[in-house]
């Protein structure tokens, strides 16, 4: 088993590097605190190629593998999690969905816009009462011949003032249950699409997180993914490769708060000495490098799961569930080690402490990867 880098994704994770450091860290702290959506910095990143990177170039993507995906999405959560959240969904939900199961006429119309940032995405699965009970859909999309008539409200969607397109899972024909589920392309501006206000969230509070209501709102019948009742798989498919870029993004932000740990823990004195030599921090930061290597393995073995066309629903699951609690672990230690200094905002460990846990919740709780790890190895 060889685990060297090739020289591209070398290459590509000092590209994401020197980008967290020289775009996304300045203003990162004012950017949290004003609720901010990083504006320029997604542009950025869209004229870069970091936000279509799994794309094919024939539709405007960098033609890369998932694990330079998972490489970038460590490196830039590293800094700022509000602006990998948008390159995660951008990436795995919206673009690899479209780019995987939507027809040519589709990709052509919206996916040339999502891979170079003209627009960004948003994906539409949640509701006030189906977040992890994916299923019970009470938005309907009622089937009129030319269009659907779409109905009800989505909440907590990333990006969701700022994208130009939405992915709308919603309900058909409830006597087919997950069956009569579809998945609908739905444009900014259509008539009766209204976006609800921002929410004011604990943590990656630069990413715009919105409810959407949709009243009578007509969506052409072309705007279908796949075949009709295809939706609630679109929904799982997706969402399982969505998950290795949670995974990757909750992985940097337990890296970036070690990695500000251990420098600081080099730097501050007390006893006489650096509090490195403590052994109490020391043991901390021993932990923290283990768990942290740990949580990167399993999401670069869900990364080439998903390269080499092996089922990644199970190694997708067990890096996110793994990572996302390293995330929450870490982070908490390593507002520890900074003592006082980690209460405070310009240290940047309690924003990526607070950053960390809707790494356990969004793209599927903590509790859902365990519904899906622990069917998949009794099923085995
Ligand atoms: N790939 C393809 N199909 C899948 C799938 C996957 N990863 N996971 C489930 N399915 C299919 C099943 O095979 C089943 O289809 P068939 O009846 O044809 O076999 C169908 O989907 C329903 O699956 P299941 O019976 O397992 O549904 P459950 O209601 O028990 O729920 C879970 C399954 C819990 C796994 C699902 O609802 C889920 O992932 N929930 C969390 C959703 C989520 O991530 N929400 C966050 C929103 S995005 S921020």
């Amino acid at each position: 088993m060889d685990f060297t880098l090739s020289e591209e994704q070398l290459m590509i994770q000092q590209a994401a590097r020197d980008f967290a450091q020289t775009e996304l860290l300045p203003g990162v702290i004012e950017r949290d605190d004003a609720q901010k959506f990083p504006e320029e910095q997604i542009k950025k990143l869209g004229e870069l190629g970091f936000l279509g990177m799994m794309v094919d170039p024939k539709y405007g993507g960098s033609g890369l593998d998932t694990l330079s995906y998972a490489i970038a999405m460590e490196e830039l959560s590293k800094v700022d999690a509000s602006s990998s959240v948008v390159v995660s969904v951008n990436n795995s939900l919206v673009c690899w969905g479209l780019e995987t199961f939507a027809s040519e006429e589709q990709k052509q119309k919206f996916l040339t816009k999502l891979t170079t940032g003209e627009m960004i995405g948003a994906f539409c699965l949640s509701e006030p009462e189906a977040g992890s009970d994916a299923t019970s859909q009470k938005t309907t999309a009622i089937d009129k011949g030319d269009h659907y008539l779409l109905n009800g409200t989505k909440n907590w969607i990333t990006n969701g003032s700022t994208a130009g397109v939405y992915l709308v899972i919603a309900q058909t024909d409830v006597e087919k249950g997950h069956k009569g589920i579809n998945a609908l392309i739905v444009e900014k501006g259509t008539p009766g699409f209204e976006i609800g206000p921002k929410e004011n969230k604990l943590g990656i509070r630069g990413s715009d997180t919105h409810s959407l209501m949709f009243n009578d709102v007509k969506v052409p019948k072309e705007n279908r993914i796949g075949e009709d009742g295809f939706g609630f798989k679109f929904a799982m498919k997706t969402l399982s490769g969505g998950r290795i870029g949670i995974a990757a993004q909750a992985l940097g932000i337990a890296a970036g708060a070690y990695e500000l740990a251990l420098k600081y823990s080099k730097e501050r004195k007390s006893f006489g000495t650096e509090i490195c030599n403590h052994q109490a921090i020391a043991f901390k930061l021993a932990d923290m490098h283990t768990e942290i290597e740990a949580a990167r393995l399993l999401v670069y073995k869900a990364a080439l799961d998903k390269d080499n066309g092996n089922n990644y629903d199970l190694s997708s699951a067990m890096a996110k569930l793994f990572a996302s609690k390293v995330a929450m672990d870490t982070t908490v230690e390593a507002v520890q080690i900074h003592g006082g200094n980690g209460f405070v905002k310009d240290y940047h460990v309690e924003r990526l402490m607070r950053d960390a846990k809707i790494t356990q919740i969004y793209e599927g709780t903590s509790e859902i990867q365990k519904i899906v790890i622990s069917r998949s190895i009794i099923k085995q």
